[in-house]
C-alpha cells in the first residue's frame, strides 16, 4: 500500500513516520531507475492533462482512417470527417454535464497517462530486459515481477503529479510513502498497477485496475493531531465500500490498449491510437449482454470447491441442461482480460473461495469493487455469491473476497446454486 499524504498531514510531522519517496530503494535499482520518468499532466484542463502529442503531429492531422463519432454532434460544433472523440473530449463533456468536477477529470487524465506509459513498457518488456522477477516479494509474500515494480512507480508518479490525489493505495506496497509535494488534492485512488503479471513473460494480456473515492466525511483527516491516529485515519479513508466509488476503470494491455471506465453514468471504452498518442472513443455506453454461455473460472481448483459450486459447474457443462450445447470455458488467468471479454460477449467470471483460501484470491478494494462498479453500470452484477461486492465495508486495505461477475442472468444463476438450490 502506498500513501501520498495531503500536505496538511505532512506539515504536521507524519512524513517522518513513514517511508518517504526520497528514501525509497529506487535510487539504486536498475529497473526502478528506468521508471524514474515523472508524469506531469497539466492540471489546468483535461485537454492538456491527457499528455503530449508526439512531436511533429498535431491533433488536427488525424489519419483519415479515424472515424468520426456521433459524439461530435453533441458538442454543438460543425462536424468534420477528421474529427475524433477522445478521452479528453469525453472528460470535458462529462464536466459540462456535471458528472465529474475538474479535479476528478485531472485524476482520470493522470491515470490515462500512466496507462500510456505502462502500455509502452509492457510492449517493450521482452526487448528492454523487463521480463522476469524483480528479486523481491511484496508484503503478501508474492514474488514481484520487474514490471510490477516499475508499473507501481509509474502509477504513483502520475497520481502524485496530478496534484489532485491525497491518498493512494496500491497492491504492491504495504509501507506508506509520504511524498514531499508542494500541493496535493483530496481524491483517494486505489489501484493494482499490473494485474495478471504472471502472464507477462508469455506476452499474454495484462491490465491495470483503479478506483477513485472522495475522502470519507465521517473522518476528516485534517482534524487530527496525533500522527499515529492520522495514519490510522489514512487507512480508514481508503477503506470505503464500493458503492461510494466516484470512478473506476481498467486498462487492458493486449492486441490494443483499451481503457474502460465509469464515473457512474454508464461505461465507456477508449482505445489508444498509437499514431496520435490519444485514447479514442471506441466503446460507447457499453451494456453487458443479459445472458452469455461462457464461464471463466480456474477449474483446477474444482476439488477444493464446496458442493454448491461444484453442482453449478456440473450444470453449466451439462449438455442435457442446455439443449445439447453446454457453456464454453475461457480462462486467461488475468482478471482484466477475462472481465473485458465477459463485458463484451456476456457470461460469468468467478474466483471463488475454497478449502485452502475461504475468501479466494482477489482483493476487494482494487479488484472486486472497481470491477463490480463497472459491471453494475453496464447492467450486469458483481457479487461474492451471497451479497453485492459494492455493499461490503472493507475492514482491511488488502482484504480478499470471492468474486462472481458478469451478465445479470449468469450471476443470478450462480447465486441460486450458492444458496443451496438446484435446477
Ligand atoms: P497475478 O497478478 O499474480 O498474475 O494474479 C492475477 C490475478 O489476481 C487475476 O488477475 C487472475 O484472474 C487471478 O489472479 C488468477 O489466479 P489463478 O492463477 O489462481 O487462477
Amino acid at each position: 500500500m502506498a500513501f501520498v499524504l495531503p500536505r496538511s498531514l505532512q506539515q504536521q510531522g507524519l512524513a517522518g513516520q513513514v517511508r518517504t519517496n526520497s528514501t525509497a530503494p529506487s535510487a539504486v535499482h536498475p529497473v526502478r531507475q528506468a521508471s524514474k520518468q515523472v508524469c506531469v499532466p497539466a492540471v489546468s484542463s483535461p485537454a492538456a492533462a491527457n499528455g503530449p502529442q508526439p512531436s511533429g503531429r498535431a491533433a488536427s492531422v488525424v489519419p483519415k482512417a479515424v472515424a468520426m463519432t456521433p459524439e461530435s454532434k453533441t458538442l454543438g460544433r460543425r462536424s468534420s470527417k477528421y474529427e475524433i472523440f477522445t478521452l479528453t473530449t469525453w472528460l470535458l463533456r462529462e464536466e459540462q454535464k456535471g458528472n465529474v468536477d475538474g479535479e476528478l477529470a485531472t485524476v482520470i487524465a493522470s491515470i490515462a497517462l500512466a496507462c500510456k506509459q505502462i502500455s509502452s513498457l509492457v510492449n517493450r518488456a521482452g526487448i528492454s530486459n523487463l521480463t522476469g522477477l524483480d528479486g523481491g516479494e511484496n508484503f503478501s509474500g508474492e514474488d514481484q515481477k520487474k514490471l510490477d515494480v516499475v508499473s507501481n512507480e509509474v502509477f504513483a508518479n502520475c497520481l502524485r503529479s496530478s496534484g489532485r490525489t491525497g491518498v493512494i493505495a496500491s497492491e504492491e506496497e504495504e509501507v506508506p510513502i509520504a511524498v514531499e509535494e508542494s500541493y496535493s488534492g483530496n481524491y483517494i485512488v486505489v489501484f493494482d498497477p499490473l494485474d495478471g503479471s504472471s502472464n507477462i513473460d508469455a506476452g499474454i494480456s495484462v491490465g491495470s485496475i483503479w478506483g477513485v473515492y472522495e475522502p470519507s466525511e465521517e473522518c476528516p483527516i485534517d482534524a487530527i493531531d496525533d500522527p499515529d491516529k492520522m495514519m490510522e485515519q489514512c487507512v480508514l479513508n481508503v477503506c470505503q465500500p464500493g458503492k461510494d466509488l466516484k470512478c473506476s476503470g481498467y486498462c487492458l494491455y493486449s492486441s490494443s490498449t483499451t481503457i474502460v471506465l465509469t464515473v457512474g453514468h454508464g461505461v465507456w471504452g477508449f482505445t489508444l491510437d498509437p499514431a496520435i498518442g490519444e485514447f479514442v472513443l471506441t466503446h460507447r455506453d457499453v451494456k453487458i449482454p443479459e445472458k452469455g454461455k461462457i464461464y471463466s473460472f480456474n477449474e483446477g481448483n474444482y476439488n477444493l470447491w464446496n458442493d454448491d459450486l461444484r453442482a453449478y459447474m456440473e450444470h453449466v457443462k451439462d449438455p442435457a441442461a442446455h439443449n445439447g450445447k453446454p457453456y464454453s470455458a475461457r480462462y486467461i488467468g488475468s482478471l482484466v482480460g477475462d472481465f473485458h471479454r465477459t463485458l463484451l460477449y456476456g457470461g460469468i467470471y468467478g474466483y471463488p473461495g475454497d478449502k485452502k483460501n475461504p475468501n479466494g484470491k482477489l482483493r476487494l478494494l482494487y479488484e472486486c469493487a472497481p470491477m463490480s462498479f463497472l459491471a453494475e453500470q453496464a447492467g450486469g452484477k458483481g457479487t461474492t455469491g451471497k451479497r453485492p461486492c459494492l455493499e461490503i465495508m472493507p475492514e482491511k486495505v488488502h482484504q480478499r473476497e470471492p468474486l462472481f461477475i458478469g451478465s445479470k442472468h449468469e450471476v443470478e444463476l450462480l447465486e441460486h446454486f450458492v444458496a443451496g438450490k438446484r435446477m
